[in-house]
């Protein structure tokens, strides 16, 4: 891939966050047909939800895709090579929803591929990927110890893990047909047992800029 390969945002993910490591939380399990489709080609491009959270000196980012499989899918579940995951990070003071900062992955033949954190090559809604590459790893595979891969004080992992959202999707219906008024305690979780093909990127604060940061993710498509 060039580095001036140019890819169009297929799926977006947003998530607001500051330094102290706290964090919103919202999902989206399936998107539009343009982005899930059929085939597993576009499926790598569906976004389920984003994670930021504070470890010690670090931000740990996490875009997880791919939602809703089963153990049987995920078996057999791979990155789409034509999709760059980015994460978008708005450091400035004026907080003008403009990233300041890309960190990007990109997979090829069993590898995942960080570049950055840089200053992006292009912004909005088509993506660049930006020269160099910081830290990569093979992609672990199902059932396998997770591999995690070192460089620069950047760590990387990609592959498939359990979804950790919880959602009783079963109640939030009845709750709008009127059927129930509240959720129990815990309730039910409509995701237990499936996964999703997650990738996980951390890095040090110190590279982020300094105050505050707002981030999002978005998947990018190769023209
Ligand atoms: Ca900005
Ligand atoms: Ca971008």
């Amino acid at each position: 891939m060039k580095n001036t390969t140019k890819m169009k945002v297929l799926g977006i993910a947003l998530l607001v966050i500051v330094a102290s490591g706290a964090y919103l939380i919202a999902a989206d399990h399936i998107d539009a047909p343009g982005v899930t489709g059929s085939g597993s080609a576009s499926l790598g491009s569906d976004i389920t939800d984003v994670y930021a959270f504070a470890n010690g000196d670090n931000m740990v980012f996490v875009v997880n895709t791919q939602g809703l499989m089963s153990p049987a899918a995920t078996a057999a579940a791979t990155f789409d090579e034509e999709v760059m995951l980015e994460i978008n990070i708005d450091n400035d003071a004026s907080k003008d929803h403009v990233e300041d900062l890309v960190i990007q992955a990109t997979f090829k033949d069993g590898k995942v591929h960080i570049h950055g954190p840089k200053a992006p090559v292009t912004t909005g809604l088509i993506s660049t990927q930006v020269s160099g590459t910081t830290v990569s790893a093979d992609i672990t595979e199902y059932g396998d110890a997770p591999v995690i891969g070192t460089a620069g004080g950047i760590k990387v992992f990609a592959g498939p893990r359990d979804d950790p959202f919880f959602f009783d999707l079963t109640t939030y219906k009845e709750i709008i047909a009127g059927t129930a008024s509240m959720f129990d305690n815990p309730g039910t979780d409509t995701f237990a047992g499936t996964n999703v093909m997650s990738l996980v990127v951390e890095v040090p604060k110190s590279q982020l800029g300094t105050g505050t940061i707002d981030i999002w993710a978005t998947s990018n498509r190769k023209n």
